[in-house]
């Protein structure tokens, strides 16, 4: 009963402070995930910085009418409908800014709907 107390306190010792630093994490578990909104007629975030060579997983949501999200150089299409969200995952291999558009018509604004993947070393 003792040593299974002491082995629970050290497993928390451990992971408590892991929980709290998720820069850690991020290291040790692959691939960061992004989560993107959209609706009418934007996203957020608008802008996003990806390291050059770190596998990504960007994970669209709509909380309107349906919207897309490609970036063309990047081969990345997705298209995601209120309550269904859509995701890829992608490794950027140049650095450089790599605008996206929504690639669902969605109304009036929807030639506005951009999003910056701003890609660094
Ligand atoms: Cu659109």
């Amino acid at each position: 009963m003792k040593g299974k107390s002491i082995r629970l306190a050290l497993l928390f010792a451990v992971l408590i402070p892991m929980a709290c630093s998720p820069g850690i994490i991020r290291a040790q578990s692959g691939p960061r995930t992004i989560e993107i909104n959209a609706k009418k007629f934007g996203f957020d975030p608008a802008d996003i910085t990806l390291k050059k060579g770190q596998p990504v997983i960007l994970v669209l949501k709509s909380s309107d009418v349906a919207h897309g999200l490609r970036f063309r150089e990047l081969n990345v299409d997705l298209r995601a409908r209120s309550g269904i969200p859509a995701q890829t995952q992608f490794t950027p291999e140049k650095t450089g800014d790599f605008v996206g558009h929504c690639s669902v018509f969605c109304g009036s604004g929807h030639g506005s709907m951009k999003l910056t993947l701003h890609v660094v070393d």
